[in-house]
């Protein structure tokens, strides 16, 4: 299978920690991309978005949940757990890429000139950030529960956040997701997710994945 991705993408990011957590990373290579500016994604999805996982059939899966389904079923259902717990962690992604959807359209749009409606779209982007910082500051019995797909997305879309908007001081505003990221960040899947320079995933097969990057 071939992975196309952008290093920076907080859903490519959400695949490639998917795949280190699934061990499942000699099945995949990297294709990395500028959905962009690079046409070539276009012919396999014609979104041309990443992430795109093009099958060894040639067919193309997209987008970010659907990859993340067929590859955990792929490994047994290791990262979505039966029914009843799917929902709660199928939530969990929701909210993870709600997070990454509402920075991104925040950071494009501010972007462009400053005029009423972008500023309304901004600010309807900065009330979805908010309210799903603050769903998951006061309800955070999740941050507890066994590592699933849902943590893996809110991860990545947390890390984005603190890339893209530093100005939003997020931290602050959520103590106890703050310090439960911390130690969600450490794990190999994360750290590796996090490396902007791999090309394969054979990198990810030594013992010691290399340290903070
Ligand atoms: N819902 C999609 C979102 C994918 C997405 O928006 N990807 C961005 C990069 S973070 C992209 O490829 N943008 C290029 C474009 O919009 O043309 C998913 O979960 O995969």
């Amino acid at each position: 299978m071939q992975l196309f991705y952008a290093p920076r993408s907080p859903f490519s990011r959400k695949i490639l920690a998917t795949i280190v957590e699934l061990d499942l990373a000699t099945r995949v290579s990297l294709v990395r991309i500028d959905p962009w500016t690079d046409e070539t994604l276009r012919r396999h999805n014609p979104a041309s978005k990443v992430p795109t996982l093009l099958l060894d059939d040639g067919s193309a899966l997209f987008d970010s949940p659907v990859i993340a389904r067929y590859l955990d079923t792929l490994s047994g259902h290791m990262l979505i757990p039966p029914v009843p717990r799917t929902w709660d962690a199928l939530r969990r992604e929701a909210l993870g890429d709600g997070l990454a959807e509402a920075v991104i359209r925040r950071f494009v749009d501010r972007l462009g000139p400053h005029d009423d409606r972008l500023d309304r779209v901004v600010t309807r982007q900065e009330a979805a950030i908010t309210a799903i910082l603050d769903r998951l500051e006061t309800a955070p019995d999740w941050m507890q529960a066994p590592t699933d797909l849902g943590h893996l997305a809110i991860a990545c879309a947390l890390d984005y956040l603190d890339g893209r908007s530093p100005e939003l001081n997020w931290k602050t505003r959520s103590p106890l997701l703050a310090a439960w990221f911390h130690d969600f960040r450490a794990r190999p899947s994360m750290k590796i997710a996090a490396d902007p320079i791999i090309g394969t995933f054979r990198s990810i097969n030594i013992p010691h994945p290399p340290a903070e990057v």
